[in-house]
């Protein structure tokens, strides 16, 4: 019996009896809609997958794609990241662009490709003693929170994003992947399955606003990064292990909290979906 559960008043929901090895196309689309509806959609006691389950199962939501990120794939299946793998050096120092991953402010995933990630999906392997949660918020609510004004004037601008952004965060890109021409993207953008439009920004992917000054652009980031996160459109993930996790880079922001003992695991599986048509849906919604 499946059962859909809200966790926020504006975003996160979990699903309730499944198994995501067996699940039917009437089953799945109950679980793809309850992710359209909150954004973040947590399932747990998923305990004992195996990496072609995951897959399986991922591929449900769309285009499983490998990450740019390459000296952090699965060695033999580069769809999958690792998370938290490899953390300390030859010389047993932490590596902080593996420990601190995602941690480095609110984002959303894959900003910097013309067609940015649809969702992002992690399964737990390993959890923490403490810390280590994952942060969500909503995109929808950072829109419909912005005054009228800033909502029309948005309304015709793009913004251009590179993976590294303004700060050139690229330690793990190969030397001759780090070269990213800048992609453009609505400011506020229309989800394309829920039509609701949201405050699509990235502060750590955005190089500009097109058709800004250079002044006014910075001072609009720094306005637009003030803006993102509302009261009570907020979710806090705390993981045990056997959890997946799918959230919908089109209308969520997301970050690591980055706190956890370095000493401890806290590995996951990822997954970078991109958007196609979804199996299963036509016939069962
Ligand atoms: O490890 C996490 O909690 C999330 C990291 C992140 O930002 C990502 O996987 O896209
Ligand atoms: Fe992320």
């Amino acid at each position: 019996m499946i059962e859909v559960r809200r966790l926020g008043p504006q975003i996160g929901a979990e699903v309730q009896g499944i198994d995501v090895r067996t699940l039917d196309d009437a089953a799945f689309a109950v679980v793809y809609r309850a992710w359209l509806d909150s954004n973040v959609l947590v399932v747990r006691g998923q305990e004992d997958l195996q990496i072609e389950d995951f897959l399986r199962y991922s591929r449900r939501f769309g285009l499983v794609q490998p990450h740019p990120s390459k000296t952090t794939r699965h060695p033999d299946y580069p769809e999958i990241t690792l998370l938290g793998v490899n953390k300390f050096g030859p010389d047993g120092a932490l590596d902080m662009a593996i420990y601190r991953r995602g941690a480095e402010g609110w984002h959303t995933d894959g900003a910097y490709d013309q067609e940015p990630f649809k969702a992002t999906q992690l399964y737990a392997l390993a959890v923490p003693s403490r810390g280590g949660d994952t942060h969500f918020a909503s995109m929808y609510a950072a829109y419909d929170a912005l005054p009228q004004g800033l909502k029309r004037r948005l309304e015709d601008h793009r913004g251009a994003f590179t993976y590294g952004g303004r700060r050139k965060a690229t330690a793990l890109l190969n030397e001759e992947d780090r070269d990213w021409t800048p992609v453009y993207h609505p400011i506020i953008r229309t989800h394309p399955e829920t039509g609701r439009k949201g405050l699509y920004f990235d502060p750590g992917k955005i190089l500009r606003i097109e058709g800004l000054e250079e002044r006014e652009s910075d001072e609009m980031i720094e306005e637009l990064t003030g803006r993102m996160i509302q009261p009570g459109a907020e979710y806090r993930h705390k993981w045990r292990k056997g959890d997946i996790v799918i959230w919908d880079n089109r209308c969520s922001y997301h970050r690591a909290a980055g706190d956890y003992p370095p000493e401890e695991d806290r590995i996951h599986w990822r997954v970078s979906i991109k958007e196609h048509a979804v199996a299963g849906m036509a016939t069962a919604i």
